[in-house]
C-alpha cells in the first residue's frame, strides 16, 4: 500500500495510475497540497496534504496503513533559484519530514533526485555513480541533502531508502514546472502547435534525458527489486539518452517535415544547464537491478507528437 506525495507534479500524475494499474487503485493513496481533478481524485484514494506536516503526515499513513511512501513533492530547478527560502522549506525540510514519518511508520521510502545532484566540478562525461557533487544550484544541495540524509537513515534506522537521479523527464500528460529541461516538453508541443520552437537552451548543450514511461518504469523496478542486491540506494544515476536542442529537433523534423528551431537563450537556465553532466553512467541501476529504458530519441520522438497531436496540441 503506497503514499504518494506531489500526486499532481509531473511525475506524480502518471506515477499513480500507473501503480493503480499494477497494485489496484485501493492501494495506492494520492496526495498534494492542493485538491486535484479529474483521473487523480476520481480513479483512487486522496488527500490534500503539506509534506511539512509531520502529525497530518504520519497520521495519513497511519491510516492508510502503507509500506511505502513515494514523495514527489517539490520544487524544480529554476523555480528554486527564484524562491530559495521555499525551495529550501519544501525540497530539504519537507523531505526530510517525509523520511522521519517513514522511520516512524516503518514504510519504504523513494526519493527523486537528480542530474542537479551534481555540479560544475563532477567530470561532465559518463559521470560515475560516485563522484564529486558540488551542485551550484539551492535544488542540487537539496538533492544531496536528502541523498546523504536517506542513505544516513538506512545505515542508522534500516530505513529502506531508495532513490533515483532522474535526467530530464519528457511527458505529454503534465508539463513540469519551473525545470531547466522543460524546453524538452515544450519543443513537442509547440512542434505540433505552430511547426516550430525558440529554445531557452543553446545548442550544442547536452543534458541527461528520459521518456516518462521509462522513469515510472525504473520507480517500480528499484522499490521492487531484491534489496540484498543493491550496493547503491541514494540515488542511482539513470538515463536514456544525451541530447541537445539541435538533436531534438532534428529528429522532430524527421516526423514534422519543415520544423524549425530558433534560440532566444535564459541566462539563468542555461547557466544551470551547463553546470550539469552531459552523460551519466548508468551501470550501477543495470548491474544492481536490470535498468534498461525501452524509449531512445526516435521512438520517444513519434510517440510524443502522436499523443500531443491526438489531444489536440493542448497540454493537460
Ligand atoms: C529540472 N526537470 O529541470 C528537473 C530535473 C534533471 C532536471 O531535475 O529542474
Amino acid at each position: 500500500r503506497v503514499v504518494v506525495t506531489g500526486s499532481g507534479g509531473q511525475i506524480g500524475s502518471e506515477l499513480v495510475p500507473h501503480l493503480r494499474r499494477l497494485y489496484g487503485a485501493e492501494k495506492v493513496l494520492a496526495t498534494d497540497l492542493r485538491p486535484v481533478s479529474g483521473p487523480l481524485a476520481e480513479g483512487g484514494p486522496f488527500a490534500c496534504l503539506d509534506v511539512r506536516d509531520g502529525e497530518a503526515f504520519s497520521a495519513l499513513v497511519r491510516h492508510f496503513r502503507a509500506d511505502t511512501v513515494l514523495h514527489l513533492a517539490g520544487l524544480l530547478s529554476a523555480r528554486g533559484e527564484k524562491d530559495v527560502a521555499l525551495a529550501w522549506d519544501v525540497n530539504v525540510n519537507g523531505s526530510a519530514t517525509a523520511l522521519e514519518v517513514a522511520r516512524q511508520e516503518g514504510t519504504a521510502f523513494f526519493f527523486p533526485s537528480s542530474i542537479a545532484a551534481f555540479g560544475p566540478s563532477t567530470p561532465k562525461k559518463e559521470t560515475p555513480q560516485e563522484t564529486l557533487q558540488r551542485p551550484t544550484t539551492i535544488y542540487g544541495v537539496g538533492k544531496v541533502a536528502l541523498e546523504l540524509l536517506c542513505d544516513y537513515y538506512h545505515l542508522k534506522f534500516g530505513v529502506d531508502t531508495r532513490g533515483l537521479r532522474f535526467p530530464g523527464l519528457i511527458s505529454h500528460e503534465t508539463q513540469p514546472g519551473g525545470g531547466t529541461t522543460d524546453y524538452a516538453v515544450h519543443i513537442y508541443y509547440e512542434a505540433v502547435r505552430k511547426g516550430n520552437y525558440t529554445s531557452f537552451i543553446a545548442p550544442g548543450t547536452f543534458m541527461d534525458m528520459m521518456y516518462m514511461a521509462d522513469a515510472l518504469d525504473a520507480v517500480v523496478g528499484l522499490m521492487e527489486a531484491d534489496p540484498a542486491r543493491l550496493v547503491h540506494r541514494n540515488a542511482f544515476n539513470i538515463s536514456a539518452m544525451s541530447v541537445d536542442p539541435e538533436a531534438i529537433a532534428s529528429a522532430i523534423g524527421k516526423v514534422i517535415p519543415g520544423f524549425t528551431i530558433a534560440y532566444d537563450v535564459d541566462p539563468l537556465r542555461q547557466a544551470i544547464a551547463e553546470s550539469w553532466p552531459d552523460s551519466l553512467d548508468c551501470s550501477a541501476a543495470r548491474k544492481e537491478w536490470d535498468f534498461a529504458p525501452r524509449y531512445d530519441l526516435e521512438t520517444m520522438t513519434r510517440e510524443m507528437l502522436d499523443r500531443i497531436a491526438s489531444k489536440g496540441g493542448r497540454a493537460a
